[in-house]
């Protein structure tokens, strides 16, 4: 059913209905699609916000990429109808809205493009696109071949529905100077003083053709008639009836008919996209359409997307885990890092992890983020709820809703960018915030690490604030009266300030790092007394003193976060740790990775908030939360667990056994945000582990670390690389090559007898396991032997 081909770097499905909403998607930094293996599309440009260029045909509320996003038979998508004239049957491709029974179906997935091949009446179909660079457009090539061996007369009808473009005013017409349907509108508004805002909009979307069809049809009722989507009217006449749309729901269907030979076979190219006015449609249609510019803007469009490579080539026994780590997952990393979500106010501590993960890729990407971030800070040291990238950008949504924790990610980012780099005098740098005060990017990470520590932060109990959410967005009515404390937080300030302290000691500043590892201690104390629940720490504790996260509640009983960040952040010790663990493998661990919580809440709990709202099982209330998983399994590589980690790691990849990949229903090319949770609960069970498909996600960085400084333990030092690879116990051997600073680095790691990590490089014993002075450029060969089986921490103490 799937295959990875090219090795690894592409993926096929032969089925339109085995797993119906799986997709695959593309980017560039002014816009995103998202597409199903069935033809259904969801796209976003930035103008600077997030815009649209095909619509739903109801008017459609503006939110975020949705999860599980729900597909029906008039959803925005690209399509391509085919008739045989002779006896007049139609099928479409790729699957939608059709849905014939096809001889042949390949969605194939590459890196930087996406196609389809289908067959049905003795016709090929060959489907495919890709998007230029540097603008907004995507660029198709439909190619029908005849297989039957006799000629075939047929007509062939892509179909780009435009949707409902605008209550206030929608239009769609051929336009013969542009060669293509315009669909025209204005984006509705209501304020006067939005006017301004509207004016430049790119309110028209266009549907160009290389080769002029011979009859198009610009109105949607017009094109549907009776027989609907599965058998449109208009495929009943000779000719399409070149009408126009005037405020009547518009669309883009054109026609060509072509007598084709045995073999024969016509290809034609279209370019589908957005522009202000008819001159902006013509540049781009001579930019773009025609065989060469297609060949360069793919060519163009492969060196961008191959600049999100990553730094490490993995060759284990798991071939499929092979593949995603070196194809896919420094891809999907790379899109965070490049386009922030398609948003010019991403959620600050979104902001930060997105970027943090470029560290691998484009360290100078993060190195600006950090900048950018500190930037924006508050007067009083702390963060706020948004970043804003564009000119007038202002905080939307969830950023108009207080949280408390972005301080937290400074340092988390930093540890990350200072590790890979080495690039010490970021530190120094100064920065004249927005708010108009100049301090170093060491003062300013003092300045939040200060805040989280203050009494602006935590209460007399030592235990921090959580406002309207933490890290956990929903979790808004815990403490909206400003009393109310989040465990998770808690114990995260003391990593973060950790992390802090340990870069003060880096950079020879003993002074300040002894005063935030007391702050750290203090705040560990505080969780310790007040949030140790027995076996596990709590989650919070309510505005009226509720402690919640506990053995006494039958829903939301054990929350993964205050335990995983308890082990990062030094509150728990190795006995807190070893109750902890097992609870974990207990209550949270299901065959599709650990759930955040558990049980899922059924119903409304007032003090906690609208987590408790959402379906059990899905998104923050009890899923299978890759973000919470992966930051849990950071925790364990910390401590040497090197199974749990990497069976915590290894389950947020779809497959490899096919029943497995069906109930993800998810193509293994990213990591979702989710998999449904409610493994083994009535009524859930039957939806567990199915992905979300969302690919928008601060997991990824997460993982990637994982992978390149626990599995490989390949992880940057301020004097080099440092080699302690944690790998699973199954098993004996795995090669690497790791770029670096610069260098290249061919690990072999292999088990003997050996008691401790030794490390050889270039047939050279290494003193330790640092490899210092790295040379750029140079390209080092390293063997390492690590001990036969690798006990854990916990394990070892018991
Ligand atoms: O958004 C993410 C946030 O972008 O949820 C994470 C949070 O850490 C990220 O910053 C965990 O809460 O508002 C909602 O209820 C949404 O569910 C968001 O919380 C959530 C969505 O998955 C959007 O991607």
């Amino acid at each position: 059913m799937i295959q990875a081909t090219e090795n690894g770097e592409r993926y096929e499905l032969d089925s339109p209905t085995a797993m119906p909403k799986s997709g695959a998607f593309l980017w560039n930094q002014r816009m995103m699609i998202q597409v199903t293996c069935r033809g259904y599309a969801t796209a976003q440009f930035m103008q600077p916000e997030p815009a649209k260029y095909a619509y739903a045909p109801n008017l459609e509320a503006k939110t975020f990429m949705q999860p599980e996003q729900n597909y029906y038979a008039h959803h925005p998508g690209r399509f391509v109808y085919v008739k045989d004239e002779t006896t007049k049957e139609i099928f479409s491709a790729p699957y939608e809205p059709v849905r014939a029974k096809f001889d042949r179906f390949n969605f194939s997935v590459g890196k930087s493009d996406i196609k389809w091949t289908v067959e049905k009446l003795g016709i090929r179909v060959e489907m495919g696109f890709l998007l230029p660079t540097d603008d907004v457009a995507e660029l198709w090539t439909i190619k029908v071949t005849n297989l039957s061996g006799r000629k075939r007369s047929l007509s062939i009808y892509p179909y780009f529905p435009f949707g409902y473009m605008s209550w206030m005013n929608q239009e769609a017409e051929w336009n013969e100077e542009v060669g293509g349907i315009v669909g025209s509108s204005k984006t509705p508004y209501q304020k006067a003083a939005d006017y301004p805002k509207t004016k430049f909009l790119k309110d028209k979307t266009y549907l160009l053709c290389e080769t002029t069809p011979v009859a198009w049809e610009a109105k949607q009722e017009a094109f549907e008639g009776e027989g609907g989507l599965q058998a449109p009217s208009a495929l009943n006449e000779a000719q399409l009836s070149n009408n126009d749309a005037r405020y009547e729901t518009p669309t883009a269907a054109v026609q060509y008919r072509d007598q084709l030979e045995a073999k024969d076979s016509r290809e034609y190219r279209f370019m589908f996209g957005p522009a202000y006015d008819e001159l902006e449609i013509l540049d781009m249609r001579k930019k773009y359409l025609s065989k060469a510019a297609f060949a360069k803007a793919a060519n163009d469009y492969e060196a961008y997307i191959e600049k999100g490579n990553g730094c490490l080539r993995l060759d284990t026994p798991d071939k499929d885990l092979d593949n995603f780590v070196n194809n896919w997952l420094p891809r999907q990393l790379y899109y965070h890092g490049d386009v922030n979500r398609l948003t010019t106010d991403p959620q600050t501590r979104n902001y930060l992890q997105d970027n943090m993960g470029m560290s691998f890729i484009k360290p100078e990407v993060c190195r600006k983020a950090i900048l950018t971030a500190v930037g924006q800070q508050e007067k009083n040291g702390s963060m706020p709820d948004g970043i804003l990238l564009a000119k007038g950008a202002v905080l939307k949504y969830i950023n108009q809703i207080p949280h408390t924790d972005h301080c937290v990610w400074l340092p988390i980012a930093l540890e990350i960018y200072l590790s890979e780099t080495g690039d010490y005098g970021l530190l120094e740098e100064k920065v004249n915030s927005m708010h108009g005060d100049t301090y170093t990017v060491f003062e300013r990470l003092s300045r939040a690490m200060d805040w989280l520590l203050s009494s602006d932060a935590r209460d007399e109990r030592g235990l921090s604030y959580i406002a309207q959410g933490d890290w956990c967005d929903p979790m808004n009515m815990v403490g909206p009266k400003g009393v109310g404390v989040s465990g998770w937080l808690t114990v995260a300030t003391a990593y973060a300030v950790n992390l802090w302290a340990t870069v003060c000691e880096q950079v020879n500043r003993a002074d300040i790092a002894a005063k935030y590892r007391a702050g750290a201690e203090e705040v560990n104390e505080s969780a310790n007394e007040h949030l140790w629940d027995g076996d596990w720490y709590a989650r919070g504790i309510t505005d009226d003193n509720v402690t919640f996260g506990i053995k006494d509640d039958k829903e939301g009983r054990i929350w993964l976060n205050p335990q995983a960040w308890s082990i990062l952040g030094g509150a728990a010790s190795p006995e807190q740790i070893s109750k902890m663990l097992p609870q974990v493998d207990e209550q949270l661990t299901t065959p599709y990775g650990v759930v955040m919580f558990g049980p899922p809440y059924t119903s409304m709990r007032e003090d906690v908030g609208r987590v408790t709202q959402k379906y059990p099982g899905q998104g923050e209330n009890g899923s299978v939360y890759n973000h919470a998983a992966a930051f849990y399994a950071w925790a364990l590589y910390g401590i040497g667990e090197v199974d749990r980690a990497y069976s915590t790691l290894r389950k947020m990849i779809p497959g490899p056994d096919e029943e497995h990949l069906l109930r993800r229903g998810q193509l293994p090319i990213f990591i979702p945000n989710y998999y449904r949770g409610g493994y083994g609960i009535p009524n859930l069970d039957r939806t567990a582990g199915r992905s979300s498909q969302l690919f928008n996600t601060g997991t990824v960085s997460w993982v990637y670390r994982c992978f390149i400084e626990g599995l490989c333990g390949l992880r940057g030092v301020r004097e080099g690389l440092e080699v302690d690879p944690k790998i699973p116990s199954a098993w004996e051997d795995l090669r690497v090559i790791r770029k670096f600073r610069n260098a290249t680095f061919e690990v072999a790691i292999r088990r003997t007898d050996t008691l401790n990590v030794k490390v050889v490089v270039d047939g050279e014993p290494l003193d330790g396991n640092i490899i210092g002075n790295v040379e750029t450029g140079r390209t080092y060969k390293v063997e390492v032997s690590i001990p036969k089986s690798k006990e854990s921490v916990v394990s070892s103490k018991k």
